[in-house]
């Protein structure tokens, strides 16, 4: 024994930080981390890694990550143990819904749910059992524009097209930089070297963008555009394709509806109206749309800046119209849909757009989840079916949903908070107990959604790389803890929920990869996919390129594709308004930035990654700050319909006149977190800044870029503290 532990050996796994699932090898020593790098033999990330990879030991090692449920009492912490932990949990839970109904508990599930494949499967569990009025989720201040655009379009929430990066020949790519973001809807470690490959075969990267990213630093075209106006940019590179018989969409013609009524739809739209409004000249517009045309192979793919915005479904919608006229819907080099080894399209619900309202602003649900944006307001606003009791899983939506403020008064309002979660943070601070769940490294991972969304289709297990102590629980396993202690479910129910625990999520794995595209099917000793031939790819297996699968893969209702679905078509007047209201004279805007030593908020306590210039600080264009009398590296401060707060000004010629930049995540300076390097590197958060009234008004997605803000001096520096919040 002793002999083996001294012994190095090398662990290969998927890294599950980011969308990017690069390949690691991590070269280990008994429960010592010798090295962390990428794993050559990966045949999709190829060796590639980004240094939030190496931190995954930082985060494993944390002397402030909890290892054991801390339960309030009498306004401290107190360490208890699992049964007492979730038996009070459950028994706070139930009270409540005994004296409120069933409504007044609420669930809201943050991004790392995603990467945790354990609480991606057994999450739903425990919401279907609790019953709740109200599911929220990151999807909401994130992604939810591109389901709502795949619902209405193809028919179910999850038919997403990606775009075919590696054999395209021509990227448009809006409000995305994922140089930085490591790819985003499009799974492509590597994102660099694929998109040099790109240039290198002689194909164009077109850049929009109001800021000159690193993305954009490495494109052939880079646009700056006005925040928010990109639908409108959209709708007239559509229309010029139009209006020029440029459209092409080929075989799928056949199989769309309401193609014809684009001409009528998007008529107001011309290059040279929108050109004021978005800062684009009409003759940039009317070259991109040729250029598009004319590409033997073109995408169109628009991300965060696109999605977080006022427009953000009717971006997606006119994105996806953009490929599918140009016939590069469902072929290669264009956006084309995944074939996973766990297919979820066939395994999950398609979604639905409305149905049940918030009870305070009626802002839609989709499939079920309501925006996080009325989250606060959901708690706070008296009367029926108010939220008492909230569960927060992987979330930090205090620093990364709009008005943090506001969700904080209402948070401390809450009779009870249970937080999933491995850091006491600006969030988990709020709670009554808090369960925190293993570390990446002991637990094993399969990436369910982000396979779905990859440019090639693979498959990759990783198994956990250290076993858990005793008192460890995974988040699969504190989700079914909870589950198993609150479910009123009828028998029949409480059965099935029972076995799938009893399975586990490797033997649902198991099942999923049998009965997918390339599975064994339930025969013991099958050919094909299954988990033990998973397990037998240390590396990752590659599936292939993606493959047309329209109209096979289609979900609506007709098995045709809607060009024109009304709820979209419904907010195209709100478009139409939008040519006219151009910005105040010297106006600002503000919008958001992503660091590659970040993670959203929650890195920021790996000292390995905190290193280097302050990153919590404003860009603004030079002539902006030159005009406000404001001096670089002076403190100043931004102020928004809601909030106030004091940074660091960087002038910068990246941002274009008229726009401030300023990443999210940051504002570590509250009291009773645990955290003690993020502290230090506090920053401010610019969620204290964005407005949860502003919403895309089609699913409710929150506005996070595109704030109308002011900026001024701070009168006295020496008054204000680093990174302080000064309205609280
Ligand atoms: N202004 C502005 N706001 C934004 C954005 C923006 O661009 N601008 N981006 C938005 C986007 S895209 C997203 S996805 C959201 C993210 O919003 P959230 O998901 O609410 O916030 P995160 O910062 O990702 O916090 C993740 C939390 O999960 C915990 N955690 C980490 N790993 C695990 C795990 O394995 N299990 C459990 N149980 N917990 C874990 C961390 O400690 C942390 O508390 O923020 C959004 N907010
Ligand atoms: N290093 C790192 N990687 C990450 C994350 C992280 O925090 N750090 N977060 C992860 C998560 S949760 C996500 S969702 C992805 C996001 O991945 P991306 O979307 O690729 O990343 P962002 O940096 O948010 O890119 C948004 C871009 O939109 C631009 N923008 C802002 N407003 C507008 C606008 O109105 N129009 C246009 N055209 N552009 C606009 C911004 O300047 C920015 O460059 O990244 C993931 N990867
Ligand atoms: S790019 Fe993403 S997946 Fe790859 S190493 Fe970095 S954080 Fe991990
Ligand atoms: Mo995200």
């Amino acid at each position: 024994m002793a002999g083996d532990e001294l012994r190095a050996t090398k662990h290969f796994r998927a890294c599950n930080l980011c969308e990017a699932i690069c390949g690691l090898a991590i070269e280990v020593r008994g429960r010592e981390i010798l090295a962390i790098r990428g794993d050559r033999d990966d045949p999709f990330s190829r060796g590639h890694v980004c240094p939030k990879a190496v931190a995954l030991q930082d985060l494993h090692n944390d002397p402030d990550r909890l290892r054991q449920p801390l339960r309030r009492e009498d306004g401290a912490w107190r360490t208890v143990s699992w049964e007492e932990a979730l038996d009070d949990a459950a028994r706070r839970i139930r009270s409540v819904q005994d004296r409120h109904g069933r409504d007044a508990v609420a669930v809201y599930l943050g991004n790392p749910t995603v990467h945790s494949w354990g609480a991606l499967l057994f999450a739903p569990a425990l919401i279907r059992c609790l019953q709740p009025a109200a599911t929220f989720s990151a999807t909401s201040v994130d992604q939810l524009p591109h389901h709502v655009a795949a619902l209405l379009m193809f028919g179910h929430k999850l038919l997403l097209p990606v775009p075919d990066i590696d054999r395209t020949r021509h990227l448009l790519m809006l409000g995305a930089n994922p140089l930085v973001s490591n790819g985003s809807m499009m799974t492509a470690p590597g994102v660099g070297r694929r998109l040099a490959e790109l240039r290198a075969r002689g194909g164009t990267l077109v850049v929009v963008d109001p800021r000159r990213t690193e993305t954009a630093a490495q494109a052939d075209r880079h646009h700056f555009i006005r925040p928010g106006t990109d639908a409108l940019l959209l709708a007239a590179l559509l229309r010029t394709i139009l209006d020029e018989k440029l459209a092409r969409p080929g075989r799928l013609a056949a199989w769309c509806d309401g193609l014809d009524e684009l001409p009528g739809l998007l008529a107001d739209f011309e290059p040279r109206r929108v050109a004021a409004a978005t800062g684009i000249p009409a003759e940039d517009i009317v070259a991109m749309a040729r250029s598009f045309a004319a590409a033997p192979a073109a995408v169109c793919y628009g991300r965060m800046g696109v999605s977080t915005q006022s427009f953000g479904s009717l971006c997606q919608w006119l994105i996806n119209l953009l490929n599918l006229v140009t016939g590069n819907l469902d072929r290669p080099g264009g956006a084309m849909f995944t074939a996973p080894a766990v297919d979820l399209v066939a395994r999950t619900g398609a979604g639905r757009l409305g149905g049940r309202r918030s009870r305070t602003r009626g802002l839609p649900a989709f499939g079920g989840e309501l925006p996080v944006a009325a989250l606060a307001e959901e708690i706070l606003g008296e009367g029926p079916g108010r939220i008492r009791a909230l569960i927060t899983v992987a979330g930090n939506p205090v620093l990364s949903t709009p008005n943090g403020p506001a969700l904080e008064r209402a948070l401390e309002s809450l009779e009870l908070l249970v937080a999933v979660d491995p850091y006491l943070n600006e969030t988990t601070r709020h709670a009554d107990l808090v369960l925190p769940p293993t570390s990446a490294l002991e637990r094993d991972q399969y990436d369910l959604v982000f396979n779905l969304l990859a440019v090639r289709n693979v498959a990759r297990y990783s198994p956990a790389l250290f076993e858990p102590g005793p008192e460890q629980r995974h988040d699969w396993q504190i989700l079914e803890g909870l589950r198993c202690r609150l479910d009123r479910g009828t028998v029949g129910e409480r059965w099935r929920r029972w076995l799938s625990a009893r399975l586990g999520p490797r033997r649902l794995l198991d099942l999923g990869l049998r009965s997918g595209p390339y599975g064994s099917g339930l025969r013991p000793f099958g050919r094909g996919l299954d988990l033990a031939a998973l397990g037998r790819a240390p590396h990752g297996l590659d599936l292939g390129p993606l493959e047309p699968c329209l109209p096979g893969r289609l979900r609506t209702h007709d098995q045709r594709i809607a060009a024109a679905p009304a709820p979209l078509v419904a907010d195209l007047p709100r478009l139409e308004r939008a040519l006219e209201e151009l910005p105040p004279e010297g106006s600002l805007t503000l919008i958001g930035r992503r660091h590659l030593r970040s993670n959203n908020s929650w890195m920021h306590n790996s000292a390995r990654l905190m290193g280097g210039r302050e990153r919590c600080v404003l860009l603004m264009n030079p002539t902006d700050a030159a005009r406000l009398g404001l001096a670089a590296g002076s403190r100043v401060a931004v102020v928004s319909r809601v909030g106030r707060i004091e940074v660091p000004l960087e002038p910068s010629d990246e941002v274009m006149p008229g726009v401030v930049s300023l990443p999210h995540g940051w504002g570590h300076h509250r009291p009773g977190t645990r955290l003690t390097v993020a502290e230090a590197h506090a920053g401010a958060s610019a969620n204290d800044l964005t407005d949860e009234q502003a919403v895309d008004p089609v699913c409710g997605n929150a506005v996070l870029n595109g704030v109308p803000v002011r900026v001024e001096a701070v009168a006295d520096a020496r008054a204000v503290s680093p990174g302080r919040t000064s309205r609280r």
